[in-house]
């Protein structure tokens, strides 16, 4: 199947007991047995839920992995990753990427005695100068939240082989229809589903995608041990919303294109980051490793003043002021104050998220709309 039509079909069944095209919601905790053990595959919501089981084939299907694994949020999926660690271990992380992803790492997870080096993987081959005979894992966002900095996934594949470590890629900004990291070489796809996959702002999950089904089950031990699952509900909502993933993202793509050139010509804004720009660092590798350059995209204004950044934000009027991205309506954010909060400022401000940076997640309203948007906010400026 091609992936248009995957995100339709991709794993899925009718339901085997009435014919329904899409899964019920199975709201149930549990499942009759016959006899101890005699059951018809699922015991227990925690372990497995039909409504999630079928999610969880929808995401292996559009990933191309073999198996997906759904969670409460994108941050029980990060846990349950880095749960496949032990202390001691070592991990090799982007110095750019979720604020939320910063914390669990240095705030939970080093308590644990993992320890994690930030480093900069614009080149990718200096990731190897930070692999020790401990590393265990290296983890990539790309295009990473929120400088959209492009990390070349096939490079960072060669160095996790050549030391047998496995590499983890946090795909929530490009999403499978413009990148399929496991086809790279990665071992483990991570999405925050909350975004692009769900697609309408109504729902907090996570998905892990792999192909190996050693490294599976350790995940599903972790999964079913820990608990952090999500509920049938949700999982209806998010594979509802996978079935136009395709088309939302080509809109997504199309809008994103013509806000990201308003911006680079407009004449109060500084810096537009985005990755279809063939001066964007590392373009060369967007375009090799994904299709299109998606609606993601941060700028900042000529003179650096945070004033100015709270007046064009506070009056956008079509783009809201919100946490959160990837949903049909478009988004603006202060990422210093808002998704990377968590990050020192010392620390933010090294990677170029400076005070008067705004991200945008552009929906797929129609595009005079978003520009007449954009241009009213400016112009108060
Ligand atoms: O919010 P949650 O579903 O738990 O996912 C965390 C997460 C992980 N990875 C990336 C790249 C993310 O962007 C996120 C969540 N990000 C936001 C809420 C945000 O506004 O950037």
């Amino acid at each position: 199947m091609k992936f248009n039509t995957k995100t339709i079909h991709g794993g899925q069944q009718h339901d085997p007991s009435t014919g329904a095209v899409m899964p019920p919601i199975y709201q149930t905790s549990t499942y009759a047995q016959k006899s101890p053990g005699d059951h018809k595959g699922y015991e227990y919501s925690r372990t497995a839920n039909p409504t999630r089981t079928a999610l969880e084939n929808a995401f292996a299907s559009i990933e191309n992995g073999k198996f997906g694994l759904a969670f409460g949020s994108g941050m029980a999926a990060i846990d349950c990753v880095i749960k496949l660690l032990s202390p001691g271990d070592e991990v090799v992380s982007t110095n750019d990427l979720y604020g939320g992803t910063f914390r669990i790492f240095t705030e939970i997870f080093e308590n644990y005695g993992i320890k994690f080096h930030f480093i900069g993987m614009e080149n990718a081959a200096n990731i190897e100068n930070y692999i020790t005979d401990k590393t265990k894992l290296i983890w990539v966002e790309t295009p990473t939240n929120p400088m959209m900095n492009i990390i070349d996934i096939k490079a960072a594949s060669i160095v996790a082989k050549k030391h047998n470590v496995m590499l983890a890629v946090d795909n929530t900004f490009a999403t499978p229809y413009l990148q399929t990291p496991l086809d790279l070489g990665a071992d483990i796809v991570m999405h925050s589903a909350t975004k692009y996959l769900g697609g309408h702002s109504d729902v907090v999950m996570g998905a892990l995608i792999v192909k190996d089904k050693e490294l599976a089950d350790k995940l599903y031990f972790i999964q079913n041990s820990c608990g952090a699952i999500c509920g049938p509900m949700d999982s209806f909502l998010v594979l509802r919303g996978i079935k136009t993933l395709h088309i939302r993202m080509q809109r997504h793509c199309e809008n994103g294109t013509q806000v990201a050139h308003f911006l680079a010509d407009h004449p109060k804004v500084e810096k537009v980051y985005w990755p279809g720009f063939e001066s964007h660092p590392n373009h060369e590798i967007a375009k090799e490793q994904m299709k299109d350059f998606g609606g993601m995209i941060s700028f900042t204004t000529k003179g650096n003043n945070i004033k100015d950044t709270y007046k064009i934000i506070e009056n956008l009027k079509i783009f809201t002021l919100a946490e959160s991205l990837g949903g049909v309506e478009s988004l603006s954010g202060h990422p210093a104050s808002m998704t990377h909060a968590s990050i020192p400022k010392e620390e933010r401000e090294k990677t170029g998220v400076v005070d008067s940076l705004i991200r945008l997640s552009v929906g797929i309203e129609d595009i005079d709309d978003l520009l007449a948007d954009l241009d009213q906010a400016l112009s108060l400026i």
